[in-house]
């Protein structure tokens, strides 16, 4: 009885995920999925993404937290519609959190949803929430062993940012450690090294977004 419960619980969130992706679709609008351990940079590389693309783009943001505003306060600042969910507790988003934003955005001005997740390198990357791709970023503080130890992470996403790639000579990142065992557990993942802060890498990353969304554009 118990295991049925928990299985209509798991087809109602992938139902909700189909529902919202099916809307997203009608919109011609690419969602990204962002996810990283707490701090590894992800409010950062919004902020730089929206700087370079919100003029050619209508870009919309929802910020997933346990608690506060703080990143959707710094993503407002920028001038595009952004809406924060706090999930009280929960560790991850799920489909249902997203829905509930949608009377926020006007979705005919808007070609790039990207969604925050919470901080966190494990549950986001259960969950489905309708995006076109998960993103997932690595800063180099947090070690190069990280792909063997949270690998499901690393086998979802479509994108490896490693970020802070600035302070990889003091921390002692093991790039081609960290390339090779992501690529061990996912062997389509595109790499990009980045830094959020001198901006290093940001084109490539910018020029494979720009690409997605035009795919899916509406005309
Ligand atoms: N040196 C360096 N610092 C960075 C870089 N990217 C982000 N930071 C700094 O790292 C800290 C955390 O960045 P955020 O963008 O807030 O990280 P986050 O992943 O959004 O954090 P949470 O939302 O709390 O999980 C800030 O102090 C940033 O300035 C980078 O490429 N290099
Ligand atoms: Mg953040
Ligand atoms: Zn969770």
């Amino acid at each position: 009885m118990q295991i049925k419960v928990v299985k209509n619980i798991l087809d109602a969130s992938r139902r909700i995920a189909a529902e919202n992706r099916a809307l997203f679709d009608q919109h011609g609008i690419y969602v990204i999925n962002l996810m990283s351990s707490p701090g590894a940079g992800k409010t950062s590389l919004v902020e730089n993404t929206i700087r370079t693309l919100q003029n050619d783009f209508g870009i919309g943001v929802i910020e997933g937290d346990i608690q506060d505003s703080y990143d959707a306060e710094r993503i407002g600042r920028l001038g595009v519609p952004v809406v924060q969910i706090n999930t009280g507790g929960a560790c991850h988003l799920d489909g249902n959190m997203i829905r509930e934003t949608f009377t926020n955005f006007d979705f005919a001005a808007i070609d790039l949803l990207i969604v925050e997740n919470v901080g966190n390198l494990v549950c986001p990357a259960e969950f489905e929430i309708g995006e076109n791709a998960k993103v997932m970023l690595l800063s180099t503080p947090e070690g190069a062993d990280k792909p063997a130890k949270y690998p499901l992470m690393f086998a979802e996403s479509k994108v490896l940012l490693i970020n802070k790639i600035d302070l990889a000579p003091y921390v002692d990142f093991d790039l081609d450690k960290a390339r090779r065992d992501a690529l061990a557990i996912n062997p389509d993942l595109e790499i990009f090294e980045i830094s959020c802060k001198t901006g290093t890498g940001l084109e490539q990353w910018l020029e494979w977004l720009r690409q997605k969304i035009a795919s899916v554009k509406k005309r």
